[in-house]
């Protein structure tokens, strides 16, 4: 047996027996592990950027929720990438965003079937480390994307855009559109995921220009990504502050929702909103006056970059360290930035004049 198979059995054997089991059966040193054990530090330890993309592997996405179309256009980006390089796809995910240790079990089930790489957008950023790393010491790769865990959690962190840019950006959307005057507040999703936290860290930080002196956030509100949270939660945001100028969603499920409440409302037009959405949700309330202008990247491609980074991790040419280049197809050359994190490119930002030209 291979020491990467014998890894995996023993990874499967932990998550399905109890640990001490799997240590007995799995604790020994064969002439065959010392023998393999040059040969695989150097896969582990060291990248080499000639090393053929291999084919035939296994990459699991698992996303925040399933459900989320969100999530269904970025998979999909990732599915024909694999199928594209000769590899295969397979999803597992819960339909909740809040359901933390729904992850962590598919986490355990996707180590269990000994995928070669696993691509997890997390719902929290400390949660899935255990299970993580457990899945890195049997040889799996993974990948973050859309959402981090911590750094020594996964090999590499696909990110969507700067999470400062898009923190920053939307915060300046909003100030154009309410003349930089007036109550705002954030409607996000889950309390404890990484990506929107850390765009309103940046949102709170920009928020601190003197030339913003006359806006104030009087509140952060989590939908927790369901619309129906979401909507009622923008609802409770009006009732609770009539005099609300604005409101920023860093969420594509929870600007839909907004957008869907503001729109048949008095405060359809007056209360501006702005955030990260799809082009096809939000189209209707561009084109009815509910929403100037918002912004997001393409989620496909955000889903084809995590695959192609999942299996040039397998195939040993990255291994997640800074500097690191590797070319990801037709979308060219990356380069490992600082903490392993890969970054997808600009956010578009959508309005009446290019909505049209969009459909995801
Ligand atoms: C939702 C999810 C996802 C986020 C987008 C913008 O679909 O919260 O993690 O990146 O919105």
């Amino acid at each position: 047996m291979r020491k990467a198979s014998l890894r995996r059995t023993c990874a499967a054997l932990a998550a399905v027996t109890s640990l001490a089991l799997a240590a007995t059966a799995c604790g020994g040193t064969t002439k065959e592990d010392v023998a393999n054990e040059d040969a695989s530090a150097a896969t582990a330890g060291k990248a080499d950027p000639n090393a053929e993309l291999k084919k035939g592997l296994t990459v699991g996405f698992l996303p925040k929720q399933v459900n989320n179309p969100y999530f269904t256009t970025a998979d999909k980006g990732g599915e024909a990438a694999l199928k594209e390089l000769g590899s295969s796809y397979k999803e597992v995910g819960p339909s909740s965003a809040t359901d933390t240790s729904g992850q962590v079990s598919y986490v355990n089930t996707l180590t269990q079937q000994q995928v070669d790489a696993m691509a997890v957008s997390a719902q929290d950023p400390g949660a899935l480390c255990t299970a993580l790393k457990q899945a890195m010491s049997n040889d799996i790769k993974v990948v973050t994307y859309d959402s981090d865990t911590k750094p020594d959690c996964r090999n590499a962190f696909v990110s969507q855009a700067s999470a400062e840019d898009l923190g920053r950006t939307e915060v300046q959307l909003l100030a154009e559109q309410i003349d930089y005057k007036g109550e705002i507040a954030i409607l996000s999703a889950a309390q404890t995921a990484t990506n929107q936290n850390t765009w309103i860290e940046f949102m709170k930080d920009e928020l601190k220009d003197p030339k913003y002196k006359d806006m104030k956030l009087v509140k952060v509100a989590y939908g927790n990504d369901d619309a129906q949270q979401s909507f009622q939660q923008t609802q409770g945001l009006l009732q609770e502050y009539p005099n609300l100028k604005g409101i920023i969603s860093p969420t594509t499920v929870g600007i839909k929702a907004a957008a869907q409440y503001l729109s048949g409302s008095k405060y359809k037009g007056k209360v501006k909103l702005t955030g990260l959405g799809t082009p096809n949700d939000m189209r209707k309330y561009v084109k009815n006056g509910t929403v100037e202008a918002f912004e997001l990247w393409d989620p496909a491609k955000l889903g084809e970059l995590a695959a192609r980074t999942a299996v040039a991790l397998a195939s040993g040419q990255i291994t997640g360290k800074e500097g690191e280049t590797f070319t990801a197809g037709d979308m060219g050359e990356y380069t490992i930035g600082k903490d392993g994190v890969i970054s997808l490119g600009k956010p578009t930002v959508f309005d009446a004049k290019n909505i049209d030209q969009f459909n995801f």
